[in-house]
């Protein structure tokens, strides 16, 4: 096809998937309830997509997930742990719910662990391969699928996680030899993706997309290593044509940054088609493109990861580069447009100057067939290509996208607004104000949010209640909290958030240069989706925000109460960003505004003010030699944020991944007073990085995972807190759960809680008794 997409959202216009599999899940409705929304679904997208343009054979990607396309590729490659025992059926398939044990865990077995895919918001399921991991064909639900379509008229192109991508996002299974690589067992998977390619030949399908998106980023495996596999598995795959009796050809998808060194390698495989990311990624030279003679390459040119209306003279400009007898052009995004909602035109509440600068995935897939049409009739495709560009002048020009007032003031910044005074000198000082025991206790910000709550906010939103009403509720519920953890006994309180829906879109509501959506839906994992928040124009900060919650809370107690504020990196990272500047300068108009927050609470009384920084990790550039310049810009905005607080005033940040030792460097830099971080599944193993590095500041491991609902022990929790001792000095230890209660029931939340300040008081007898 001259025209393609990598992908589009799974997940339903209004959702229909989240629901479906949440009854299913529930036992409110039937495996064949399920299968039939899913058809539905997959038909509704199928004609959407060929409605926008999308008519050519093979032109539509397989487009449907229950859950995780690389759970959907481990099951079809039967590569499931032992530690599950028996999933197979008797004839060796792995059927639906398998397949969500796989996803959700059972009664014995916590589910597959998730994490990142690439630098996205996305997250999938983690393979686990051991040496003895049995590869077989185990579920042909690509196959079906491709059948379904087929016979509703669409010929499609089945996805797949290509081979060398899936076992380098693999990790060793339990038991594994301590140097067992994945990727050693390449040879023995190659086989289960030869006889799925087979069936899907046979099935029809004249395409299909493997995915290799690990071919982009500098991971642990040499790139070497990654090269030879390369070969390796497409000499299996594709060293013989695509013919009807043995296998579709392949497009093979290389999504989110530019190959690097892999280019050379894929072009001399024997795939029929590459597409390149030539978004993100650079423009191949003629020399470079030579090698890719007699393949078809799809340039990926519409950005399938952000919002934006494409420049389409841009675009245009880089196929004119393109154009070389000796390879065929198509266009395509730049990776699969899962990472966007569905449609600007449902939302009809944003103000029509913006929404026309916006692109979703179905806008996204007309630009896409203007492309095309602009490689074979660039005349055809002039009246659109001159649209776009006027429309992106006038945004340039748009009130509200350049503010002097908030320009000159990120002009005006000097190196005295990015640090604080000596540590060892606050730390003093913070000392002599609050007052703390050795190991004090706090949360990480929210409680549990009660269908009370979330009820209240919905109510306020259809003008069930009135501003007052609600704000009347919303101080029960933090009196409340403030009253159970005066009677829990915690040193450092926290007001609970229930004003908050969620931590980033909270801000951008309260915030200038941003909007947010009412249908823009995005998957994050599984059936959970966030709403990403549009950060359009110039930021500063109307009013004061979080001031008046703050100030209340503290008005019910005697002890610290911790001021509760997200950092400029994770409300980047969790919104859709404009692209017409750099991110660092971005990042310093939000930090600007939380500077000020900050002051305003300090002159509120607040002594305590912690800024969350979760997606720090997040936004860490593939490429290595890209990570330096974002750690730098990432950490001075935090420093931006925060510096200027008194020296009195103790600042936390929270992180929430287990991954620490790869930035340490970076969290040392951000020079937060105290630093929490999730440790409890990891049976603290951050706490060997902590003393490798030296941290010398104050550091809350979390001691309680609150990401299931089992109640710790006090005595767990003490051990937890012997094994932090032993690493970190006991002055700097702090003790705290792993991240905030949001999503959990108030039942466990309780006693939980309490074993953990038990379990600190009975740690601090301990270091009395030595001292
Ligand atoms: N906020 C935002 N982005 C995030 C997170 C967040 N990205 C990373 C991480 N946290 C993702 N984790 C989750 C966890 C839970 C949910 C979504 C992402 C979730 N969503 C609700 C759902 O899908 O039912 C909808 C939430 C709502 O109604 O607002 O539970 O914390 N921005
Ligand atoms: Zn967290």
């Amino acid at each position: 096809p001259s025209a393609t997409i990598l992908g589009y959202p799974r997940i339903g216009r209004r959702r229909e998937l989240k629901k479906a599999v949440e009854a299913y899940w529930a036992g409110k409705s039937s495996a064949a309830e399920l299968q039939a929304a899913a058809e539905g679904i997959q038909l509704a997208t199928l004609r959407r997509l060929a409605e926008l343009g999308l008519k050519e054979s093979s032109a539509i990607p397989g487009t449907f997930s229950f859950y995780d396309q690389v759970l959907d590729t481990a099951v079809a490659l039967g590569a499931v742990p032992a530690r599950f025992g028996a999933l197979h059926d008797g004839e060796g398939r792995l059927g639906l719910d398998a397949y969500f044990t796989l996803a959700r865990g059972n009664a014995e077995q916590q589910p597959l662990e998730m994490t990142k895919w690439f630098d996205t918001n996305y997250h999938y399921l983690v393979p686990e391969i051991g040496p003895e991991t049995e590869f077989s064909l185990s579920s042909e639900r690509v196959v079906e699928e491709f059948l379904f379509a087929k016979s509703h008229g669409f010929v499609t192109r089945p996805y797949l996680v290509g081979p060398v991508t899936f076992l380098l996002l693999s990790k060793p299974a339990d038991g594994a030899p301590e140097d067992f690589d994945p990727l050693s067992r390449l040879e023995d998977v190659l086989p289960v993706y030869t006889e799925l390619l087979a069936r899907l030949r046979a099935a029809g399908a004249e395409w299909v997309q493997l995915d290799e998106p690990a071919l982009v980023a500098d991971l642990d495996t040499p790139a070497l290593e990654v090269s030879d596999a390369v070969e390796r598995a497409y000499a299996a795959l594709a060293g013989v044509p695509a013919s009807a009796d043995w296998r579709p050809s392949i497009l093979l998808s290389a999504p989110y940054g530019s190959l690097g060194a892999q280019a050379p390698v894929v072009a001399a495989t024997g795939v029929e088609a590459v597409a390149l990311d030539l978004f993100k990624g650079a423009v191949p030279s003629d020399e470079d493109l030579a090698e890719f003679a007699g393949k078809t390459v799809v340039a990926g040119l519409v950005d399938g990861h952000n919002i934006w209306r494409n420049d389409l003279a841009a675009s245009a400009a880089k196929l004119d580069a393109l154009r070389s007898a000796s390879v065929q052009t198509a266009v395509g995004t730049s990776t699969s447009a899962f990472h966007v909602p569905h449609d600007v035109e449902e939302e009809t509440q944003l103000d029509a100057n913006l929404r026309s600068w916006l692109a979703f995935a179905d806008q996204k897939v007309g630009e896409v067939v203007t492309l095309a049409t602009y490689l074979s009739q660039p005349e055809a495709a002039r009246a659109a290509i001159d649209e776009a560009s006027r429309i992106i002048a006038s945004r340039a020009q748009a009130p509200g996208v350049r503010r002097p007032e908030v320009r000159q003031r990120t002009a005006a910044l000097t190196a005295a607004d990015f640090s604080r005074s000596d540590y060892a000198v606050r730390a003093a000082t913070q000392d002599a104000e609050l007052h703390l025991p050795p190991l004090p206790t706090t949360t990480i910000g929210s409680f549990p949010q009660t269908s009370e709550v979330r009820g209240a906010r919905a109510r306020l939103n259809k003008g069930a209640i009135d501003a007052a009403e609600y704000e009347r509720l919303m101080k029960d519920e933090i009196k409340r909290v403030i009253d159970l953890q005066e009677e829990l006994g915690f040193d450092v309180l926290v007001h609970g958030e229930p004003e908050r829906n969620d931590m980033v879109q909270y801000f951008a509501e309260n915030l200038d240069g941003f909007d947010v959506t009412v249908h823009g839906w995005v998957q994050s994992y599984g059936s959970r989706c966030t709403r990403p928040s549009i950060l359009w124009g110039d930021v500063s900060r109307p009013a004061p925000i979080t001031v008046p919650w703050a100030e209340y809370a503290q008005s019910l107690t005697e002890k610290p109460l911790k001021g509760m504020l997200t950092g400029p990196v994770t409300i980047l990272a969790w919104s859709f960003v404009r692209d017409d500047q750099p991110l660092a300068e971005t990042a310093n108009q939000v930090a600007l505004a939380l500077r000020d927050e900050i002051a305003d609470l300090e002159t509120a009384g607040i002594k305590v003010i912690q800024v969350d920084e979760p997606a720090l990790r997040e936004l860490l550039p593939l490429r290595r030699a890209d990570q330096p310049a974002y750690l730098d810009w990432s950490v001075k905005s935090f420093r931006l944020a925060t510096a200027g607080a008194a020296d009195a005033t103790q600042i936390h940040t929270h992180l929430c991944y287990s991954e620490f030792g790869v930035i340490i460097d970076a969290i040392d830099g951000l020079d937060a007073d105290v630093t929490s971080i999730e440790a409890a599944r990891s049976r603290m193993e951050v706490v060997n990085d902590l003393e490798t590095h030296g941290f010398g500041r104050g550091v809350g491991p979390g001691v309680y995972d609150i990401h299931s609902p089992r109640v710790p022990s006090q005595e767990e929790i003490e051990e937890l807190l012997k094994t932090a001792v032993a690493h970190v000095p006991s002055r700097q230890l702090w003790v705290n759960p792993d991240c905030g209660l949001k999503t959990r029931g108030y039942a466990e939340t309780e006693a939980s809680l309490r074993n953990l300040v038990e379990a600190a008081k009975a740690a601090r007898g301990v270091l009395a008794a030595k001292a």
